[in-house]
């Protein structure tokens, strides 16, 4: 495998990294109290654009490689990227994914989250859990010297244990001042292998988990909804993290969550 340059930041372009991505994290927690039945995904788009320029920042995928909208929104089987829609009603049980990504400063904070509309069938409940807690193996598995498959590995150990699948066609990704940059963070692979982690690196971990197939489709007409290939339930959990001297550092924590 052929080695890239990844970039370390130096702890004042961490200290922008941290900005951007606590802003991104109560940028969630502002949304959530908008989820629930009869909200249009194209509202919560609109109130999240509407947030972001009152605090003076900028949505990072409005217009990312044509992206049409500020956030994504990706209801039940929609894996991710899923676009804003008014006609996309939320109702009662789905389970909903809000990824955002803002720039402050320069730098960006990218964080998603999973959201009940009403209560939540038990896979689905299950499903929410387990991702989540994918995730937070995951970064626990950070730390200077580690390795990038120590990261997919115990997220793909946890998962499949549990019953479910990890995706495997999106991947974390490096992020600074732009939005994606090298390393690749797949949330599968093997423990002892890959890129070795050193204090500076910062990357997103955003596990996609699946309730069937591990499979995904993406749709022909706009060419970003990406959809599960058996349209069974898929849920998301992402954060921005720094590797650190003493571990790693969650720059985008959503308030009230330690995680
Ligand atoms: C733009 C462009 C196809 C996002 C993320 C929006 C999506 C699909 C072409 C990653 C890659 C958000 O938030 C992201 N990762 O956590 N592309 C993204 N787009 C887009
Ligand atoms: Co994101």
């Amino acid at each position: 495998m052929a080695r890239e340059l990844i970039t370390l930041l130096s702890s004042r372009e961490i200290d922008k990294m941290r900005r951007a991505g606590h802003l991104a994290g109560q940028l969630l927690h502002h949304l959530s109290a908008f989820v629930k039945p009869g909200v249009s995904t194209l509202e919560l788009n609109d109130e999240a654009e509407r947030w972001t320029q009152a605090h003076g920042a900028k949505s990072a995928p409005l217009g990312y490689k044509g992206f049409p909208k500020s956030i994504c929104t990706s209801v039940n089987e929609v894996v991710c990227h899923g676009i804003p829609n008014e006609k996309e009603i939320l109702k009662e049980g789905d389970i909903i994914n809000i990824d955002v990504t803002l720039i402050v400063d320069g730098y960006h904070g990218d964080t998603s989250k999973m959201f009940f509309v009403g209560e939540p069938a038990p896979v689905a409940k299950k499903l929410v859990e387990v991702t989540n807690e994918c995730r937070r193996l995951g970064i626990a598995a950070v730390k200077p010297n580690a390795r990038v498959g120590d990261i997919g590995a115990v997220i793909q150990e946890y998962a499949e244990a549990q019953g479910f699948s990890v995706v495997q066609d999106f991947v974390g990704h490096g992020i600074s001042n732009v939005f994606h940059t090298a390393p690749q963070i797949p949330h599968y692979g093997d423990r002892g292998k890959g890129l070795r982690l050193r204090p500076g690196m910062v990357f997103t971990i955003e596990p996609m988990i699946n309730e069937g197939t591990w499979e995904v489709d993406l749709d022909p007409d706009d060419g970003w909804t990406a959809y599960t290939l058996d349209r069974k339930l898929s849920a998301q959990a992402e954060h921005t993290i720094a590797v650190v001297e003493d571990g790693v550092e969650i720059l985008t924590p959503y308030p009230g969550e330690d995680m």
